[in-house]
C-alpha cells in the first residue's frame, strides 16, 4: 500500500518537475534550463527516413520508479530531492556588446600587414608605376580578389593625383573610406535567428572539414544565451561520435541541450529531431552543426542539401551559415560557390581570422556570393567570435 502511495507521489513529483520545466523555458527569458544529467542519446529504433516525421518521442521516460529506493518499515513516507546533478557549473558568458573593442587589439595585431604595407607604400615621395604595382601586390597577397584590388588602386591613383601633396593623416582618411567602400558598410549582417510568426529560429551551420562549424556553433550558443534566449544545439555531424561530444560539451557549458543520433546515422534526421525538440520545449532557437565535407564530393554536397530539405518540413532555415577558413585563402572562394549553389548561404563566417594577414578575403567572398560575412573568429577561446563590423575592421586593418 505504502509503495503505491509513494509511487503516486513521486510519479506527481516527476511531472510536476518536468511540467515546470516546459513552462519555465517557455517563459522566462533568463539561462535556459541545464542540460539533463542523462542526455538522451539512444538511437531511433531504426534509421528514419526522409518524410518520417519521427513521430515516437524518443525521451519518454527519463525515470522510473523501480530506481528509488523504498523506505523500510514503517516510517513516514519522504519524497527526498533527488540527489543534486553532476552537470558541469553553467558558465555565463559575457555580454556581446564591446566584444569587438576587447578583440580589435588581436585583430589589428594580426591585420597589420595589408594596412600598414599600404599606408607606407602610398605615403612614399614619388608614387611611380613600380610603387602602384607593389601596392597592388600587397592587396593581392591578401586575398583582396583581382577586380576588387584593380578598382581600388584606380580610385586611389585618382584621388591621389587629386590630393596633390599628401599627408599621413590625409593619406589614412582616404585609405580608409576606400577600403570601407570595399568592404560595404550597407549590407543587413545581422544573423536572423528570430522568425517573425513561429519559434524557433533556425540556423545550420555548413564548410569544408576543420573549418570551424562546431567551435562557432558552440560560440555562437554563448552568445545567444548570454542575450537571454534558450538554444538547443542539433548535432547532425554524425561521421563520428567525438563531434557530437565536442557539440554536447559546448552546449553543457552555457545549459543548451544537445540532439544527437546514432553514430553514422542519417545526419537529416538528426537535425529533424533537434528542430522537433526545440519546437516542443519552446526554445528561442535551434543551431544544427553538420559535418564537414570537401566542396568536390558530390554525394556529400546532395546529403548537404537533403539535411536542408528535411528541416525545412519544420520552417524555412533563418540562416544558413558557411564558415570559411580565413587562411585558406582564394581556395575558400571556390567552397563558397559551391555550398551557396546547395544550400542557399544567407551568411558567412570567416574563422582564423587571428591566425592571418589576409583579411582581404572578406572582400573577395562577399563579392563572390553577394552574401554578407556577419561572424568573424578571432581565436580559440569561448568568447573570441564577434560580429563582423565594417569600420572596426577597417579601423583594425589600418592600425592605429
Ligand atoms: N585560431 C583560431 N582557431 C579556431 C577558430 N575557430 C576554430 N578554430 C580551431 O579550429 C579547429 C577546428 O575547429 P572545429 O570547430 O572542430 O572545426 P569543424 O569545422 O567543426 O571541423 P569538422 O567538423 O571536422 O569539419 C579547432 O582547433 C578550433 O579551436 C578561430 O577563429 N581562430
Ligand atoms: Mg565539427
Amino acid at each position: 500500500m505504502e509503495i503505491v502511495i509513494l509511487a503516486v507521489v513521486i510519479a506527481v513529483v516527476v511531472v510536476a518537475a518536468l511540467g515546470g520545466l516546459v513552462v519555465g523555458s517557455r517563459r522566462k527569458k533568463q539561462l535556459p534550463p541545464a542540460p539533463p544529467t542523462t542526455p538522451d542519446i539512444t538511437a531511433p529504433p531504426a534509421e528514419p527516413h526522409v518524410g518520417d516525421e519521427a513521430e515516437t518521442p524518443r525521451d519518454e521516460e527519463r525515470r522510473t520508479i523501480e530506481e528509488v529506493d523504498l523506505p523500510e518499515g514503517s516510517a513516514p513516507v519522504v519524497v527526498e530531492e533527488p540527489p543534486a546533478a553532476e552537470a558541469p557549473p553553467i558558465e555565463i558568458p559575457e555580454p556581446t556588446a564591446g566584444r569587438l573593442v576587447r578583440l580589435r587589439a588581436r585583430l589589428s595585431r594580426s591585420q597589420n600587414a595589408l594596412g600598414k604595407g599600404l599606408l607606407t607604400l602610398l605615403s612614399r615621395e614619388h608614387l611611380d608605376e613600380e610603387t602602384w604595382e607593389e601596392i597592388e601586390d600587397t592587396l593581392l597577397t591578401a586575398d583582396v580578389g583581382v577586380q576588387p584590388t584593380q578598382e581600388l588602386v584606380e580610385r586611389l591613383r585618382e584621388h591621389v593625383k587629386v590630393l596633390g601633396t599628401r599627408s599621413p593623416e590625409e593619406l589614412r582618411g582616404l585609405l580608409r573610406e576606400e577600403l570601407l567602400q570595399l568592404v560595404g558598410t550597407d549590407m543587413d549582417r545581422t544573423v536572423h535567428t528570430e522568425p517573425e510568426t513561429s519559434k524557433p529560429g533556425i540556423v545550420m551551420v555548413v564548410g569544408v572539414n576543420g573549418t570551424g562549424k562546431t567551435t562557432t556553433t558552440g560560440k555562437l550558443a554563448r552568445v545567444l544565451v548570454a542575450d537571454g534566449r534558450s538554444v538547443v544545439l542539433g548535432a547532425a555531424d554524425t561521421f563520428r561520435a567525438a563531434a557530437a561530444d565536442q557539440l554536447q560539451t559546448w552546449g553543457e557549458r552555457v545549459g543548451a541541450h544537445t540532439v544527437r543520433g546514432p553514430e553514422a546515422g542519417d545526419p537529416a534526421s538528426v537535425a529533424f529531431d533537434a528542430v522537433k525538440e526545440g519546437k516542443e520545449i519552446g526554445a528561442d532557437v535551434v543551431l544544427i552543426d553538420t559535418a564537414g565535407r570537401l566542396h568536390t564530393k558530390t554525394g556529400l554536397m546532395d546529403e548537404l542539401g537533403k539535411v536542408k530539405r528535411v528541416v525545412e518540413k519544420h520552417a524555412p532555415l533563418d540562416e544558413v551559415l558557411l564558415v570559411l577558413d580565413a587562411t585558406t585563402g582564394q581556395n575558400g572562394l571556390v567552397q563558397a560557390r559551391v555550398f551557396a549553389e546547395v544550400v542557399d548561404i544567407t551568411g558567412i563566417v570567416l574563422t582564423k581570422l587571428d591566425g592571418t594577414a589576409k583579411g582581404g578575403i572578406v572582400v573577395a567572398v562577399q563579392r563572390e556570393l553577394g552574401v554578407p560575412v556577419k561572424l568573424i573568429g578571432l581565436g580559440e577561446g569561448a568568447d573570441d567570435l564577434a560580429p563582423f563590423d565594417p569600420e572596426a575592421f577597417v579601423d583594425a586593418l589600418i592600425g592605429d
